[in-house]
């Protein structure tokens, strides 16, 4: 069996100075504010897991069974050597892509991409293991900051999977895809999926689920707070607030205190005060629209080659040419 390689661009180091950057930012900033990325330690990563089985997060299994369907056509056209997954966590879409990529095309490497260096070791042992004649190199990075760290030579299909393109405000979108124009070649490709626009009705209980999961995966970001600076949050006195805001199209996901509290941060030296009621955004989740988001896409420099959607209309994937 061939090992995987993994490639390490960011160390705990690296990964502690910025949730230190980050949590005195938006802890000081009003409204008070953290970013999402900081929900995924191992406990966060087990409990996203969860959330994608729960029957009203819909997201995960509408992306697969949409995947499921048109993965021969995204391979027919892709024609990838190197397939690189962004953001690849346990990568379970990732067989479809591989097996129609390798069926259908001339697919050599692989890349899982991901912040998680445990979770990414342990995904491209197993790929390396279930697909002997790929050859496996794994990434740990920050995509927001280091997509020039990914390797280059063979034709590469970045696929950026999942919806987790809705985390990232309009002007990180156009940073984010900027960058990414700046590291591809001509031709090669961008495969993203995006959640759309649907009923709230629907929408808002996919972030606010019956059995409480998400509202646990949202109070571990202070359990993450506790852990890797020394802060003293008291999540149980947090709610989970999930609320569709209809004029940018997006959930936001919110910590409301439920009382008054003063909080320590000691590896900050930081106090902060939380008023009764008073609460802080953890997350955004833009939807889209099919047009507005391939038009974006278009304005980066990506035109967009072909759109594919589930029967509801739920989630999108896109196939975009640099
Ligand atoms: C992994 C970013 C796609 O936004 O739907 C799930 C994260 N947050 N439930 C999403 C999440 C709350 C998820 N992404």
């Amino acid at each position: 069996m061939t090992a995987a390689t993994l490639d390490i661009h960011l160390t705990e180091a690296d990964l502690t100075a910025a949730l230190r950057g980050d949590a005195r930012r938006g802890l000081t900033a009003d409204p008070k504010c953290l970013p999402p990325k900081w929900f995924y330690d191992a406990r966060g990563s087990e409990l996203f897991e969860a959330i994608t089985e729960l029957p009203e997060y819909y997201p995960t299994r509408t992306e697969r069974a949409l995947l499921q369907r048109v993965v021969g056509e995204i391979a027919r056209i892709a024609q990838a050597e190197v397939l690189i997954e962004l953001g690849a966590g346990s990568a379970t879409k990732t067989r479809l892509l591989l097996d129609a990529l390798t069926a259908e095309g001339p697919l050599k490497t692989y890349v899982p991409q991901d912040v998680s260096d445990s979770f990414l070791r342990e995904t491209a042992d197993r790929v390396a293991a279930e697909y002997p004649a790929l050859a496996v190199h794994g990434v740990v990075s920050d995509f927001t900051d280091t997509l020039h760290t990914l390797p280059r030579g063979g034709r590469r299909l970045v696929a950026f999977l999942g919806g987790t393109i809705g985390n990232l405000v309009p002007a990180e979108r156009a940073e984010f895809l900027a960058d990414l124009h700046s590291v591809l070649d001509p031709g090669e490709q961008l495969l993203l999926g995006a959640g759309l626009v649907i009923d709230p009705a629907i929408l808002v209980p996919a972030y606010d689920d019956a059995a409480g999961v998400t509202a646990e995966f949202n109070r571990n970001v202070l359990h993450v707070l506790n852990s890797r600076l020394g802060a003293d949050f008291d999540p149980a006195a947090f709610d989970h607030v999930a609320v569709w805001d209809s004029a940018d199209e997006w959930i936001e996901m919110r910590l409301r205190a439920t009382r008054a509290m003063t909080v320590r941060v000691a590896d900050l030296d930081l106090t902060v005060d939380f008023a009764a009621g008073e609460e802080m955004r953890t997350e955004i989740s833009a939807k889209f629209r099919t047009d507005g988001l391939s038009a974006e896409l278009q304005a980066a420099g990506f035109p967009v080659e072909r759109v594919w959607t589930d029967p509801d209309n739920r989630f999108a994937l896109f196939l975009a040419a640099r």
